[in-house]
C-alpha cells in the first residue's frame, strides 16, 4: 500500500526530467553566440563642424547588425557606393538606421548631402 502510493510521483518526475530536456535540446544559440551578434552603433555626428560618421570603420560578423543613428541637426543617408550591394537610406533626424549584414565582404557607404561623409562595414565569418 505504501510501496505503490510512493512509485507513482517518482515515475511522474523522470516523465519530467525528460521532457524537459527535450526542450533544451531544440532551443535555439546559446548565450556566447548571441553576445558576438549583438548590434554596432555608428554615429551620424558632427566634428569640427563637419558632419561625419563615426566609427569610420566598423568590423564585424555575418549575421550581426548595424546601427546607425543620427545624433546632429541635418538629415543624411546610409547611400552604397559598393558594386553589388544596394543601400540607400534617409537618416532623418534623431532617428536611426539598422541592416543585418548577411554576406561577408566589405561595404562602402557615403552620405548623399555631405561630401566626405563616408564609412565602411567590414563583415567576416
Ligand atoms: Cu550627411
Amino acid at each position: 500500500m505504501i510501496r505503490g502510493f510512493l512509485r507513482r510521483p517518482i515515475v511522474l518526475m523522470v516523465v519530467g526530467v525528460a521532457a524537459s530536456a527535450s526542450i533544451l535540446a531544440s532551443s535555439p544559440s546559446p548565450t556566447a553566440h548571441a553576445a558576438s551578434t549583438s548590434p554596432v552603433k555608428v554615429l551620424a555626428k558632427e566634428v569640427n563642424s563637419k558632419y561625419v560618421f563615426g566609427p569610420t570603420k566598423v568590423k564585424i560578423k555575418v549575421g550581426q547588425t548595424v546601427i546607425w543613428k543620427n545624433t546632429t541637426d541635418a538629415a543624411h543617408t546610409v547611400t552604397s557606393t559598393t558594386a553589388g550591394w544596394t543601400y540607400d537610406k534617409k537618416l532623418n533626424l534623431k532617428k536611426s538606421l539598422q541592416l543585418t549584414f548577411k554576406k561577408a565582404g566589405t561595404f562602402h557607404y557615403k552620405c548623399s548631402y555631405h561630401a566626405g561623409m563616408v564609412g565602411t562595414v567590414i563583415v567576416s565569418h
